[in-house]
């Protein structure tokens, strides 16, 4: 992770111990809240930081708090959405594994915000190395009295769990999620009620992303005036962006909102590796339209991106290259897809199969012209409206912009009965 500017993070895979996360400031915000500012006052701030969602829908966070009903008694709850399973998604990972406290100290100012009582990190099954990370880090927490009752003399009570889920994608959308909290079947809820209302045990709850709550202690302790400064556009602060595809060097860096695809690629991924070219990327994992060479200057933001035809999503770009069949590339993904379906609404359950199976048959050269149409039937009858939750329009989100941009390599596998990537060595 290079030129941190918002996030503590350092290179050598060791989480920051107490200790060490409080010489670099660690917990300073969470005194300065303690020591009189009100919940309101905490919301009204990361409402003028324009902060959004780094989860992939980029909802405003300040808002969503604000939806929670503040005069209700009776128990509120605070939960980190740590089940990192976007493909080519991994900023989460960074931060749950170098700086635990800095996500403990952002869920408490936010759990205060809206006054819950109770507090859980939904981690993904696979992040063993964070689990061990956020394990010792709410040891030491409590050790230290910022969990618990009475948090630093304030009067102020939160208790903190670390949950880990069995590994499902769907447990990443925040109703699932609740659901398989609640030690129920992964499902979604039907929305409204959103969550701020009626969510963990129906009780008002705020479901927000890692990478979300670890700028929250920054924004209390600089400011939201520092915040919005720190990008290069409206879209205020910084990003984890990341790399993944055929690129000299993958990685992640925390970036200014803003920066574009070119520099993403060409400085802090090095570039493409020799001997193969850039065709497209899918700008925040797998659940995303391409972006293609006409893109490469747009910047990197929720605006920019969205008016690009794509969705800034979790910011991770994923890089297909011409060495790469785009038909095998998109059936990786709908495969994860289909797999990943809930099987609650028919469409998903039935429709992402069926795809990953047509996908399939073009690879194997065994396509028929009717199948594009097919295709393109999906990417509509999966589309926004018709499904249960955004996990099966997200995932035609891929399928529809590669039907645009890479068509002709489509109508080849049909036509040629065969894939010309294998042929010659690549896939
Ligand atoms: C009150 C309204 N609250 C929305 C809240 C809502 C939630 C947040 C976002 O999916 C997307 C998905 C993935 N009143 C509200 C409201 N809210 N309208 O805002 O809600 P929503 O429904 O827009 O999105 P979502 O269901 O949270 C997230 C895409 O992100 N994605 C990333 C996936 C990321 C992972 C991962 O591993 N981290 O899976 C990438 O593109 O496809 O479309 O809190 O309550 N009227």
């Amino acid at each position: 992770m290079e030129k941190p500017l918002t996030h503590h993070i350092r290179d050598d895979k060791r989480p920051l111990d107490l200790k060490e996360y409080e010489k670099v400031g660690g917990y300073e915000a969470l005194r300065k809240v303690m020591k009189g500012m009100s919940p309101k006052a905490v919301q009204d701030l990361v409402k003028e930081s324009n902060l959004r969602g780094r989860g992939g829908a980029g909802f405003a966070t300040g808002l969503k708090w604000s939806f929670v009903p503040m005069d209700v008694p009776g128990p509120k709850y605070l939960i980190a959405n740590a089940d990192e399973m976007e493909p080519g998604t991994f900023k989460d990972r960074i931060l749950l594994e170098s700086t635990p406290h800095q996500l403990i100290e952002g869920m408490i100012l936010s759990a205060y915000a809206i006054q819950a009582d109770h507090s859980f990190v939904f981690l993904r099954w696979a992040y063993k190395t964070a689990a061990q990370a956020i394990t010792q880090a709410l040891r030491e927490a409590y050790e230290a009295g910022y969990l618990g009752k009475n948090i630093l003399g304030s009067g102020y009570n939160l208790e903190m769990h670390l949950h880990t889920g069995v590994g499902r994608y769907m447990c990443g959308e925040e109703t699932a999620l609740l659901n398989s909290l609640e030690g129920k079947r992964a499902t979604p809820r039907a929305k409204p009620p959103f969550p701020q209302i009626s969510g963990l045990f129906g009780k008002p709850t705020i479901v927000n992303n890692v990478e979300t709550l670890c700028n929250i202690p920054h924004i209390v302790n600089k400011g939201s005036d520092w915040f919005r400064t720190l990008s290069r556009t409206t879209d205020t602060g910084t990003k984890i962006y990341g790399v993944s595809g055929k690129v000299k060097k993958p990685g992640a860096w925390e970036l200014p909102l803003g920066v574009t695809m070119r520099e993403l690629i060409e400085e802090y991924a090095g570039g493409m590796q020799d001997g193969v070219k850039f065709r497209g990327a899918l700008p925040g994992g797998a659940s995303t339209d391409f972006l293609v060479e006409e893109h490469l200057d747009v910047k990197m933001d929720y605006t920019h991106v969205a008016q690009a035809g794509s969705r800034l999503g979790t910011g991770t770009l994923i890089i297909l290259d011409d060495k790469t069949c785009p038909v095998g590339f998109v059936q990786n993904m709908e495969h994860f897809f289909a797999q990943e379906s809930c099987g609650f609404c028919t469409p998903c359950r039935e429709g992402l199969p069926w795809v990953d199976k047509i996908l399939a048959s073009l690879d194997l050269g065994e396509g028929r012209e009717e199948d594009l149409k097919l295709l393109d039937f999906h990417t509509k009858y999966l589309g926004p409206g018709n499904t249960f939750c955004a996990l099966a329009p997200g995932a035609m989100e891929p399928l529809q912009s590669a039907l645009k941009y890479f068509r002709k390599d489509f109508e080849q596998h049909v036509h040629d009965h065969r894939c010309p990537w294998k042929e010659n060595g690549h896939r």
